[in-house]
């Protein structure tokens, strides 16, 4: 791991750095005698040698390299011969961009072993028809295979490949480093950032060429304005021959090669314009360095303690320079999207270093920190601190509120790991701290950085990891009953509606974070009331006849709302958990608003309610005991679907990765037993129908399946490898035009949305098959949906940690490929789909503390209206859509 990622280190870009030296440091310490540079064709010091052929220049690395083009009128190593003139150019030395076997070995360009590792080789033919061969390889345009019908060129402005995605749309592309890239030339002629748009007409444009190119590709190193940067050092008013002559000369450099001289030139213009900057400031305070060393880096990185996530960093200041290692920490997803690192060692990593926005100061103080603890040793590990009572206390509250959801009360593990203490004192007090701040790329929630805990709340949780979880309580049924509050009696409500407002077109918004529901008239797009319900409120569910909402706390308080009265009112409310996450009412026929179940994540209970006032009627303990025998300490109950076709409900048993029928029609209306458990796959979470209502799909997230359940044999149907922490929420149906129906799912760990064909009498040579496996830009993703009057199947990245959390991403559903990724939020991250009740809209939530919901229409996906001033708004539930479960 260590050698690969020291290997990662080593395809450094735009650094005009080497071994901590700068260009200029350089070129000032190495002169030909009389003083002047050996890069300017001069023979300075008269000794008839002009400047690399002068053995005061021997020394230096960049006369180490030859002649690149031999026909190019200029003198590339800036040895003082220009093409011809150059030995370099002699036979024997292979050229590796002049279409030439200048070695006389039989292979032209990239194609000769000896230009392996010249960044340009790695490119493809960026275009097809402009007479010139882009990326070296000595085919041009068609003649280079990159050009075979089928394959996507991702600058052309072409469909190249049918798919219906143009360039850097195409996810194709995705990884192409260019189409992280502005347009580098604003007068080329020529669409190079692959976004469809030429020179002018491309945003980039708005500021002059070079500074474009000089934010992308230079800024890590040399810092704003050129001002120094990590390097130390101003590059104010460098010239285009030094920038040139200094990627000749340093392999860090090299993958710069394909800039052309006017784009030199254009930054060598921006670089005579730029005001004089601020230099980064160094203290040189390692104290602070190993405290946010501690506090940020430890996660992934120990010090002298073996490999983590990454590796140690132990020996790193003595193989990279501090420039290198500041610009890196500063600077990682630039510096990966520059692209200088080969692509096929970044794929060797499960997580790229993130940016932790870590002010220069610190960076700098983490590099001294480096280098300093390099004589002294490894680095100790924090203690826990010792808890008193009372903090042990708030402990067990902010693990209660803030992880248990993911990694249960007893710390076992489901959609996030295990990290029972031994885990935890594995991870140890400063990792612990590390992940509890910035969060991981696998969807680890960032809760320093965010302000959802303090530094003590870090610190004492840290503390509270390492010790064995306390004994839950038990919630008895008499405790149950003594929580229940009618509200208002089903003799006081009215019988019609007490208003006039289209109710099935009600959407109940999750305001999470103030514990309340908002309501909004979808016909007249009014909020008509707020409304507080249980703790961080999770989801509503609608009654068989949408009349009735029922909201879910994570504190296991049940709250009923009334949507006939003249503004929304809360009914009845009880609380049959500690911890709960699902509640549903029944809907068969016969049953409507009857009967309502809640499932706990702890206790490991179910309790139904009368449908009409939440009179407790039953709880209900559930196996202890998982699919393989195992004794569970733990079994929550994840996602349950009311059956419009039986009157049963189906419920998943998240821990024992059972799928559970309780059947609901016991003429007493007593008895609420599970008739049947299904065994399929660990650990179960969210789920829905597929089209006919006759299958349940849920999402086995703790081992990357998706589960199929046939609710008329009550049998397990199929299991659907799929990726890495698969989350659908209730998932999506729709009919494709190769594969007839199909559902999917997206994915929490990785940028993937699978299709899978879900129509076993109509199609049965898919049914339960992945037909397609479509790449989004990010892992992340929570939620995806649809409604049959949208062309589109809607996905959000809520979790990414690459800066897509405000985006969504749309998926035709005419031709079953991602049409489009756009942002949508502004404020907070995307996340979570609804429709109204004739789907002519989709409304998205902006998830912030001053949150928004943002409507687009369901066709054109053009924003038509902002509901503004929303706490934490999540999950959206229309009446019509949620009682007819409309997915
Ligand atoms: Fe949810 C559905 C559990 C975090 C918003 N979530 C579900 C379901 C389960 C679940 C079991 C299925 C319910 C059903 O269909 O009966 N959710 C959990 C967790 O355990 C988890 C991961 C962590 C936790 O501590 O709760 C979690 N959920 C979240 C969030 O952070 C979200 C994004 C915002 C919030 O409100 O907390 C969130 N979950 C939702 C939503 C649904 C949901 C909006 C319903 C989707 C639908 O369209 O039906």
């Amino acid at each position: 791991m260590k050698r690969n990622w020291q290997s990662l280190f080593s395809i450094v870009l735009c650094f005009l750095v080497v071994g901590g030296m700068t260009v200029g440091d350089a070129w000032a310490s190495h002169r030909e005698k009389g003083g002047s540079a050996c890069s300017n064709l001069i023979d300075d010091d008269g000794d008839g040698a002009i400047d690399c052929a002068d053995s005061e220049c021997a020394s230096l690395s960049f006369c180490e390299y030859p002649e690149v083009s031999c026909n190019d009128a200029f003198d590339n190593d800036g040895d003082g011969s220009i093409d011809g003139a150059d030995a370099d150019c002699q036979a024997g030395v292979e050229i590796c961009n002049n279409l030439a076997d200048d070695d006389g070995d039989g292979a032209v360009d990239c194609a000769d072993p000896d230009c392996t590792g010249q960044s340009y080789c790695q490119y493809p033919e960026t275009d097809c028809s402009d007479g010139f061969d882009n990326d070296g390889d000595g085919a041009i345009d068609a003649a280079d295979s990159d050009c075979q019908a089928g394959v996507e060129i991702c600058n052309n402005g072409t469909d190249d490949d049918g798919d219906g995605a143009v360039d850097c749309a195409d996810p194709d592309c995705t990884g192409q480093s260019y189409c992280q890239y502005p347009e580098t030339d604003c007068s080329d002629g020529f669409d190079n950032d692959g976004d469809g748009l030429i020179d002018g007409a491309d945003s980039d444009c708005a500021v002059s060429p070079g500074e474009a190119l000089f934010k992308v590709k230079c800024i890590m190193c040399h810092g704003e304005y050129g001002a120094g940067g990590y390097a130390h050092r101003s590059i104010r008013g460098a010239r285009a021959d030094r920038i040139r002559n200094a990627m000749t000369k340093w392999p860090e450099m090299a993958f710069l090669m394909y800039l052309t001289d006017q784009q030199l030139n254009d930054i060598a213009a921006y670089l005579d314009t730029v005001p004089r900057g601020d230099k980064l400031p160094r203290n040189g305070d390692m104290v602070n360095g190993e405290a946010q060393f501690r506090k940020a880096c430890t996660y992934c990185h120990s010090f002298g303690h073996g490999d983590r996530v990454g590796p140690d960093l132990m020996g790193v200041s003595t193989a990279y320079s501090d420039t290198w290692l500041g610009a890196w920490i500063d600077y990682p997803k630039q510096i990966i999207e520059a692209g200088a690192y080969d692509p096929a060692i970044l794929d060797q990593y499960p997580y790229w270093m993130p940016d932790l926005g870590h002010a220069p100061a610190d960076v700098w103080d983490i590099v001294d920190f480096l280098v300093g603890q390099e004589a002294i040793g490894p680095l100790p590990e924090s203690p826990p601190v010792s808890l008193t009572p009372e903090q042990f206390e708030a402990s067990r509250q902010v693990y209660f509120n803030h992880c248990a959801g993911c990694h249960g009360l007893y710390r076992t593990g489901a959609t996030g790991p295990n990290i029972g203490e031994a885990r935890a004192q594995e991870i140890g007090t400063d990792g612990l701290g590390a992940i509890l701040r910035y969060g991981t790329p696998a969807g680890m929630g960032n809760f320093g950085q965010t302000g959802i805990l303090t530094e003590e709340q870090i610190t004492n949780l840290a503390a509270y990891l390492q010790l064995p979880p306390p004994e839950a309580p038990p919630l008895p049924m008499a405790d149950i009953q003594a929580s229940w509050d009618l509200i208002v009696p089903v003799a006081d409500r009215p019988t019609a509606p007490q208003h006039t407002r289209n109710w099935q077109n009600f959407t109940g918004v999750v305001l999470r974070d103030a514990g309340q529901i908002a309501i909004f008239d979808g016909d007249t797009n009014e909020e008509i009331a707020q409304l507080s319900t249980g703790f961080a409120v999770h989801i509503l569910r609608s009654s068989s006849s949408g009349r009735y909402f029922y909201a879910i706390g994570r504190d296991g308080l049940v709250t009923m709302i009334d949507l006939w009265t003249p503004v929304p009112t809360i009914v009845a409310n009880v609380k049959g958990c500690h911890d709960a996450r699902s509640v549903d009412s029944s809907k068969f026929a016969g049953y409507e608003d009857t009967y309502v179940i809640e499932g706990c994540y702890w206790p490991p209970q179910y309790v139904v309610y009368d449908g009409l006032t939440l009179e407790p009627k039953q709880r209900v303990d559930i196996p202890m005991t998982d699919i393989n025998g195992a004794t569970l300490v733990e079994n929550r109950i994840a996602s349950i679907v009311a059956s419009h076709n039986n009157p049963v409900w189906v419920v998943s048993q998240k821990e024992a990765g059972y799928v559970s029928i309780v059947d609901y029609s016991d003429p007493a209306g007593l008895s609420f037993p599970i008739v049947s458990n299904i065994a399929t796959a660990k650990f179960l979470h969210d789920g829905g129908f597929d089209h006919t209502g006759d299958y349940f799909l849920v999402a086995a997230n703790a081992s990357n399946k998706m589960v199929v359940v046939d609710l008329v044999t009550q049998t397990l149907e199929a299991i659907i490898p799929a990726g890495a922490v698969p989350h659908p929420g209730r998932g999506v149906n729709w009919v494709d035009p190769v594969y007839g129906w199909v559902n999917a799912t997206s994915h929490i760990g990785e940028g993937r949305v699978l299709v899978y064909g879900a129509d076993p009498a109509g199609r049965p040579d898919v049914a339960w098959q992945v037909v397609r496996d479509i790449a989004l830009p990010s892992s992340g993703s929570l939620f995806i949906k649809s409604h049959p009057a949208s062309p589109w199947v809607l996905v959000d990245m809520t979790l990414s940690a690459t800066g897509n959390d405000q985006d969504i991403c749309a998926i035709s559903k005419a031709t079953g490929a991602l049409d489009r990724c756009f942002p949508v939020a502004t404020n907070g991250r995307a996340v979570h789909f609804e429709f109204n009740l004739d789907g002519s809209e989709v409304w998205v939530s902006d998830w912030d503390p001053d949150g928004a919901v943002i409507v687009l229409d369901s066709t054109t996906l053009t924003e038509i209206r902002r509901f503004t001033g929303l706490p934490t708004p999540t999950g959206k539930f229309n009446v019509y859509n949620t009682a007819h479960d409309i997915y």
